[in-house]
């Protein structure tokens, strides 16, 4: 490492713009804060460049390669926050499973949990300073280097996506493999859950003191769950997290806005609401007016425009931001896309939003 004051959690830059921050905690703000799921990405031909030739993990066990992926879209938008970049599934890996990264494929684990005595083969206890640390080193650098530019957001996969992941082995379209265990082995679920999220506290913990300003639980598979199994195999964890993260912060004197994404999971909104999150992220099969109402100003909003709208001329772009906008209306709001960016879609495109 270049400078090794880089990797010490002390003496940070004065942060410059605080506007996401402030729209986290619902105050009022003279723009409205923008940042874009999957920024960092194969959208932008640096990334690409950047990432040619090297694996997936191995890149996010460099913090110094995390760095400047970091950091890459923010030289060419102006963006309200920088989020790390790493993935959701390095705490399986924590946890002691195996996951690569096959091109064209996504994400596969070659032995996935298949029955509730798999259970076993994981690390029952998780030291995330030895197993995470790398995250944590990559976090302290970027927040050097971001020099206060903007926030640092970090980030986990809920406790229910991640036990998606190491069930069915990878992406999945119905998720069938790992909902069977919620209707057949609930225990060992609720085991499941538990022990993630265990690890996920003292993950998001360990990335607060590393440096992170904010922090992001992504429930990408909440869609697949329908209400009933949502409220208790979801949204339990997810409220847990929030509550344990935040009575250990207090204790230090800390505020740190944590923002709860749960893809598809509409359904819980209200729910999620009064999870203990200062921010819901919301995808774009919700209308912002009935958000607003359904959520009844108790926490600020983020999203959500459909990711595809990015496909369509930038005049057409400027009308569907100008509309999100009226609907969600300027105070706790944050824009960004529903879901992340697609490896397809045109930089430019981005200026717009
Ligand atoms: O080689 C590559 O570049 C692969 C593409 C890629 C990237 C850029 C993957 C594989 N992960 C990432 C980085 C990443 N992943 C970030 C940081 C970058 C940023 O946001 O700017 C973040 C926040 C994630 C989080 C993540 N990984 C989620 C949650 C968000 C979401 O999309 O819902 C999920 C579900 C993953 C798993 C994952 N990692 C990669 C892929 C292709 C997938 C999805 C696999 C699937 O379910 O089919």
């Amino acid at each position: 490492m270049e400078n090794d004051d880089l990797i010490l959690p002390k003496d940070f830059p004065k942060l410059k713009n605080d506007t996401f921050l402030c729209a986290c905690h619902g105050q009022e703000t003279n723009h409205v804060p923008v940042w874009c799921m999957r920024q960092a990405g194969r959208y932008l031909p640096e990334f690409r460049e950047f990432r040619a030739g090297k694996d997936f993990f191995e890149t996010c066990r460099s913090p110094a390669a995390c760095c400047e992926l970091t950091l890459q879209p923010l030289r060419r938008f102006p963006f309200d926050a920088a989020i790390i970049f790493s993935d959701i599934l390095v705490i399986p890996q924590a946890m002691g499973m195996d996951v690569q990264m096959v091109a064209g494929k996504g994400p596969t684990f070659p032995e996935p949990l298949k029955e509730p005595e798999d259970l076993l083969l994981l690390q029952p206890k998780v030291d995330v300073n030895k197993e995470l640390g790398y995250v944590f080193k990559a976090i302290t650098l970027t927040r050097h280097k971001l020099d206060g530019k903007v926030p640092l957001i970090g980030f986990t996969g809920a406790p229910w996506t991640l036990m998606a992941y190491m069930i069915e082995g990878g992406g999945s379209t119905t998720h069938s493999k790992a909902k069977r265990w919620l209707y057949r082995h609930p225990e060992a679920s609720h085991k499941l859950l538990k022990m993630l999220t265990d690890v996920i506290v003292e993950y998001l913990l360990g990335q607060v003191a590393a440096g992170a300003q904010a922090l992001q639980v992504f429930e990408s598979h909440a869609g697949c769950l329908g209400p009933v199994e949502f409220q208790e195999f979801s949204l339990p964890y997810l409220r847990d997290i929030a509550r344990k993260v935040k009575d250990q912060l207090k204790e230090s004197g800390q505020d740190v806005p944590m923002i709860v994404f749960a893809k598809d999971g509409h359904y819980g909104l209200e729910d999620l609401s009064q999870s203990h999150y200062e921010v819901v992220g919301l995808d774009w099969t919700i209308d912002p007016r009935s958000a607003r109402e359904r959520t009844g100003g108790k926490v600020s909003l983020q999203g959500n425009m459909d990711p595809c709208a990015l496909y369509a001329p930038k005049e057409r772009i400027s009308e569907i931001v100008k509309k999100m906008l009226e609907g969600f209306g300027t105070r706790g709001y944050i824009a960004n896309l529903g879901h992340g960016l697609y490896p397809d879609m045109d930089p430019e495109n981005d200026h717009v939003l």
